[in-house]
């Protein structure tokens, strides 16, 4: 193994500002612009949300930051660079400032802890194809939704809310616990994909050990194209939870391990309005983000991959 290892820290990546969300939409949608009125719909999740318009772009710097620190508190040294799917530094971009740096040898691993061949797997492939042209020999992680330092920090997280429930006169187990991440195209299950089984597996774990019976897993944030995606829609749950009488839900976006659109609005905002409007009481369990328990969940397993290094 080399003395020096990078790391190819990948992440979905968010606009720098509003005038870039055009070229955003227009990366995400493979090259094909927005309609004007898909952009104007688009601009509005970014301009409503709280935190900052932006705020995936800092967290991913801090969770990096970070991550580096973790690493290096070990004998090898360990150097993290950023790649993005969808904005800069693009996932090629990181992969060439490794060979400015002179890396050999790489580990690339992406802030989502589910594995699914059109989601991680994608990242993967962009990362190996550049790496491979330029002569670094780059092993990858695939997936760590079952780590146990992570399952325990979820599962604090849950007990915390639960919690919080109970102070403000709830019954705990009375509270559903709502386990949810991003959907994708229902053609996935087709392709015999394990995303699905690998974010029930997490849910399972962490219901387990924060003793909680009341429990499902539900789908978020389904793209705006016309194929059937994974379902049900949390929106459309949580209309059920109400039918059945359920007053009290724990929101638990295990997909997700940052504060960005997909949670700050779409759980946040939108989950949340149509919550008061059912007269369901709506709590959100806080994003990893950079906790020190998710950067030491991150450390162990680029550090494994690393030892199978050569
Ligand atoms: O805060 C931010 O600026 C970025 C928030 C953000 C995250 C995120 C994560 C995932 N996505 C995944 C799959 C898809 C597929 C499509 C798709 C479309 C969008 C659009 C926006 C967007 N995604 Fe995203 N995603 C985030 C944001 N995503 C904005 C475009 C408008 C819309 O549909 O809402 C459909 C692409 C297509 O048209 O073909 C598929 C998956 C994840 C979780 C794993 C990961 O982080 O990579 C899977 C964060």
């Amino acid at each position: 193994m080399a003395n020096k290892i990078g790391v190819l820290v990948m992440s979905y990546g968010t606009p720098e500002s509003l005038e870039d969300v055009e070229a955003y939409y227009t990366h995400i949608r493979r090259g094909n612009a927005p309609s004007a009125e898909q952009l104007k719909e688009l601009k509005g999740r970014y301009k409503a949300i709280v935190g900052g318009v932006f705020p995936l772009r800092e967290n991913t710097d801090r969770q990096v930051e970070a991550l580096q620190a973790k690493l290096n508190s070990g004998q090898i040294q360990y150097v993290c660079y950023q790649g993005l799917k969808h904005a800069r530094p693009f996932i090629e971009d990181g992969v060439e400032a490794m060979v400015r740096d002179g890396i050999t040898q790489a580990i690339g691993i992406v802030l989502a802890p589910h594995y699914s061949v059109m989601s991680v797997g994608t990242y993967i492939k962009r990362a190996k194809e550049k790496a491979e042209a330029c002569g670094i020999h780059m092993e990858f992680v695939e997936n760590y939704h079952m780590h146990p330092e992570l399952i325990d920090v979820l599962s604090r997280r849950v007990t915390a809310k639960l919690d919080e429930f109970e102070e403000t006169g709830a019954v705990r187990e009375d509270v559903r616990v709502l386990f949810s991440a991003h959907s994708l195209p229902e053609r996935i299950l087709a392709m015999g994909d394990p995303y699905r089984d690998q974010l029930l597996e997490t849910s399972q774990a962490i219901a387990a050990q924060a003793g909680v019976e009341s429990w499902q897993f539900t789908w978020q944030s389904a793209g705006r194209t016309a194929e059937p995606w994974l379902g049900p829609d949390i929106l459309d749950t949580l209309r059920e939870l109400a039918e059945s009488q359920v007053k009290y839900v724990l929101s638990a976006p295990i997909g997700f391990v940052s504060d960005h659109l997909e949670v700050l609005y779409d759980l946040d905002i939108e989950a949340q309005q149509l919550a008061s409007e059912l007269d369901l009481r709506l709590l959100r369990i806080d994003s990893l983000n950079s906790d020190p328990a998710y950067m030491s969940v991150l450390s162990d397993v680029v550090r494994t991959k690393a030892n199978q290094l050569k």
